[in-house]
């Protein structure tokens, strides 16, 4: 067996390992918050935000993205958290934490976003509830990078103009109590998602 052909290619000015997902479209609060363009699973931070289901089992979107990325170690540990503590499911708003498996960030936080219009009005609390629970619990685990997709606007068809407006003044109220929370990506997966969270935030 030739070694040469089997050891790993890694070149020092190349190593995805290490170099950043993307460099910010824009940055806001003093650079506490960057918005990024491009794939979650690749961020190399202290956790990603998983836009997850009430089962905990994996899905489409950015749910199937991390588990598929992340290995079979994120469902066994979702499984765990079931059978312990959510029988029924995780309720929307709420979020849980495991570990991140074989991607590069530290930990995966579940939460599980509003279904738009399934939640009589509640549609707005509801996603403010994944943005707030999801940071606390970071910073309860002594976190202080986040990378979040864009929760609820792809299956759970929550319009991305309106859920920029809530994703802004949420981040600002909730980054005000926790000091310690030093980075937060917002991560779109396409340019046009991108460009509609600058059109519609309130930062
Ligand atoms: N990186 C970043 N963003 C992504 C990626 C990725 N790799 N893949 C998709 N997106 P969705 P939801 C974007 O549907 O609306 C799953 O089946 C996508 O373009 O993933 O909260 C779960 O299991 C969109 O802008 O999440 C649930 O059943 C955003 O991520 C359900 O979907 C969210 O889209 C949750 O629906």
């Amino acid at each position: 067996r030739n070694s040469a052909t089997s050891a790993p290619l890694r070149l020092w000015f190349f190593d995805t390992a290490t170099m950043p997902a993307s460099s910010p479209l824009a940055t806001f609060l003093d650079g506490r918050v960057s918005i990024h363009v491009g794939d979650l699973t690749r961020h190399a931070v202290d956790a990603l935000v998983n836009a997850a289901n009430a089962s905990l089992l994996g899905g489409g979107g950015v749910d199937g993205a991390i588990h598929r990325a992340g290995g079979p170690a994120i469902l066994d540990a979702c499984r765990a958290i079931r059978a312990s503590r959510w029988p029924e499911g995780l309720p929307t708003g709420e979020a849980v934490l495991t570990t991140a498996g074989d991607l590069p960030a530290r930990y995966v936080i579940h939460t599980v976003g509003p279904v738009y219009g399934q939640h009589g009005g509640r549609e707005a609390e509801l996603l403010a509830n994944c943005y707030r629970n999801s940071l606390q619990l970071a910073a309860d685990n002594a976190l202080t990078s986040l990378a979040f997709p864009a929760i609820s606007t792809g299956v759970y068809g929550y319009p991305p103009s309106e859920a920029a407006q809530v994703v802004s003044t949420t981040l600002t109220a909730v980054l005000a109590t926790l000091p310690g929370m030093a980075e937060v990506r917002l991560v779109f997966f396409s340019p046009a998602d991108g460009a509609i969270f600058l059109r519609h935030h309130r930062f």
